[in-house]
């Protein structure tokens, strides 16, 4: 075992070319060394860990992350906003964000919340105003990436949701009626058929008002969900609590972590006993169960007892198998190969191999534990690469373990002699990333290490701190794992997906046969003012620099409808329809139809102006909304 430090070993030979590291194959060597150079100057400043010595020749591996201005990055990156509700998008590895998606947030520069259909759906779901994102999980067809859409959790609320990879925009959220914190998330591999939420926090079955003190009563349900359209399918139900979830590679098990196997209430219940679980779904045996009509209904969905007591679970294939782990585990992950699920301690100082095919085979399910691995103090997350390493984030030691996985099989259990490699993050990591990670076919190239802790790494603002991301190259396992960069993040963070940019194809101007909304054009039929009774209904186009109509006039007490379609064909001219005092901002990108929906409850003037800076005559373009006193 080593731990990287400022004077390791750097190796001076020439750059072996990789195809897989894109960045090197872009970018000429010559530049390689300049840019590694500064890197490493700075480093001496920083006190930063595991970069390149300055008057050393940097190998193919040294890789700074720099991407040059007017340049492409070569993954997106989707990281979860955490209690801010939405999902940012970065770019890998340049860690520069690119745009933020509200999802369970309102957010007013893209109209989200505003516009008569966003704040329907957020209504329908909960009417929430925020949302506790966690786990943003792309969907794959044939474990691989397909770009089509993003799945993640709302802890605060037991919602799950999905983001649309064309647009990048939240279009479907789903309730979960009984659970009351959705965790874990992530879909069934290798095709998305479908998508899973995972209930964190016990709670009576429904919640009610009955069994208020009965702890015992409660219970926790995996919650299975069609990906298209996004609606609920069934629930499996357990008596412990459930955590983390990561999917098998060929649609037949869904892990996830207990840590409340004590049914406690208290932290000190929640950590009394021994051992917990990982948690083994058999998602094909369930559906069958469904099937036959064995689930009782509650809150409207089918609900299968998956209990430990279950007749379900005495068959010759249960519905849902309990491996013991050490106390209070907390992520789980499949290896790249399938073959492996692999449950991170938290409170114990290892991570436990589960071999998934032998869950078919074992009357005990914990003969098909092949490994525990002694990694180091407070391991929360495993990624992988496609060199057959793991890489789990050590939230105590605040440190980043690099092990070897079959190694860690072959080993005696609880033997540190897989591990290859620690590296220092900043500090206390939860979750890390690597590219494609979770997928069939991880890039190997780069890793972002989640740290809940920035303490000193940044300018001081305040006594909210920022989080840091931590870069890594880890294409390189001779040099080992090498620290590349810091990025602020706003809280907070907790999981993320990199995914290969040649993967997704996003929309640049709207398709309006996409949107439910009907087209506005420029002409005089399609503009007009509509009022029946006291309903006021106004379609009107928009375009540099003017609304469909100069003047709009309403009476007090109107209920408004404002229909409008940004008729732009160029990409990146955006439109907003804002009412001051009136709690409007709509965003129409090109060729895009929204509405929205408003009492005229104040008589006066109001100016109604695009607040997308979108020409030379931006602030011109405006139009009035003239408000008639009542009497
Ligand atoms: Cu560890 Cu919600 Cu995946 Cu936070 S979770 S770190
Ligand atoms: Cu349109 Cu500013
Ligand atoms: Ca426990």
């Amino acid at each position: 075992m080593t731990t990287s430090n400022p004077t390791d070993d750097r190796r001076t030979d020439e750059p072996t070319t990789d195809d897989r590291d894109p960045l090197f194959a872009r970018i000429p060597r010559r530049d390689f060394v300049k840019a590694g150079a500064a890197v490493g100057a700075m480093s001496s400043l920083a006190g930063c860990t595991g970069l390149l010595d300055t008057d050393e020749t940097p190998s193919g591996a040294d890789v700074d992350g720099s991407v040059p201005p007017g340049e492409h990055d070569d993954y997106y990156a989707f990281l979860s906003g955490g209690h801010s509700g939405d999902v940012r998008v970065y770019g890998v590895p340049s860690m520069r964000q690119l745009m933020r998606i509200p999802v369970f947030n309102i957010e007013s520069a893209r109209g989200y919340g505003f516009d008569d259909e966003t704040r329907a759906m957020l209504e329908e779901s909960g009417g929430y105003t925020w949302g506790d994102v966690h786990h943003p999980r792309p969907s794959q067809t044939d474990n691989t990436y397909d770009g089509e859409w993003l799945f993640v959790n709302d802890k605060a609320n037991g919602r799950m949701a999905r983001i649309d990879l064309e647009y990048f925009e939240t279009d479907a959220i789903v309730d979960l009626p009984n659970q009351q914190g959705t965790h874990g998330a992530c879909a069934l591999m290798p095709d998305t058929r479908l998508v899973f939420g995972v209930g964190e926090f016990r709670v009576p079955m429904p919640n009610d008002g009955r069994d208020l003190d009965d702890p015992g009563a409660y219970g926790s349900v995996l919650s299975a969900i069609d990906p298209d359209p996004f609606n609920h399918q069934w629930d499996v139900k357990v008596d412990c609590n459930l955590d983390n979830g990561d999917s098998g590679k060929d649609g037949t098990w869904f892990f996830t972590t207990s840590y409340n196997t004590e049914e406690g209430v208290t932290e000190s219940e929640m950590t009394s006993a021994d051992t917990d679980y990982v948690v083994a779904f058999n998602v094909p045996a369930i559906e069958d169960a469904v099937e036959a009509g064995e689930y009782e209904e509650v809150n409207g969905v089918p609900v299968v007892d998956g209990t430990e007591d279950s007749p379900l679970n005495r068959n010759s294939e249960p519905l849902v198998r309990y491996v013991d782990v050490p106390t209070n585990p907390h992520g789980v992950s499949v290896t790249p190969d399938g073959r492996y699920a692999i449950a991170s301690g938290k409170l114990d100082p290892t991570c436990t191999i589960i071999e998934i095919d032998r869950l078919d085979e074992v009357d005990d399910p914990n003969d098909a534990v092949v490994g525990r691995v002694n990694v180091g103090n407070g391991p929360l997350h495993t990624a992988y690469d496609d060199r057959g390493h793991a890489y789990t984030t050590l939230f105590v030691d605040s440190q980043v373990v690099k092990w070897d996985i079959e190694a860690a099989v072959e080993a005696e259990m609880g033997s540190e002699d897989p591990v290859i490699e620690k590296h220092d993050v900043h500090y206390s990591p939860g979750h890390l990333i690597a590219a494609e990670s979770y997928t069939g076919d991880p890039q190997g190239d780069w890793l972002i290490v989640l740290n809940k802790l920035s303490k000193d790494r940044f300018l001081p603002v305040g006594p909210v701190f920022p989080e840091n991301d931590q870069l890594f190259y880890i294409g390189d396992d001779e040099a080992g794992m090498q620290l590349v960069k810091d990025t602020p993040a706003y809280p907070e963070p907790h999981d993320a997906s990199i995914v290969r940019a040649d993967r997704l194809e996003p929309a640049s101007v709207y398709d309006p046969d996409d949107l439910e909304l009907e087209f506005i054009s420029a002409s005089d039929e399609d503009n007009f003012v509509e009022r029946d009774g006291d309903r006021v209904h106004v379609e009107m186009y928009n375009t540099r620099n003017h609304f469909g109509f100069s003047d709009i006039a309403v009476s007090e007490g109107d209920e408004v409808t404002i229909r409008t379609t940004n008729i732009e064909q160029e990409e990146d001219i955006l439109h907003s329809l804002a009412i001051p005092q009136y709690d409007v901002n709509v965003k129409t990108a090109p060729q895009e139809t929204r509405e929205v929906t408003f009492t005229a409850d104040k008589p006066g003037v109001y100016w109604i102006y695009c607040a997308y800076f979108c020409s030379a005559l931006h602030l011109e373009m405006r139009s009035r909304l003239l408000v008639e006193p009542a009497d």
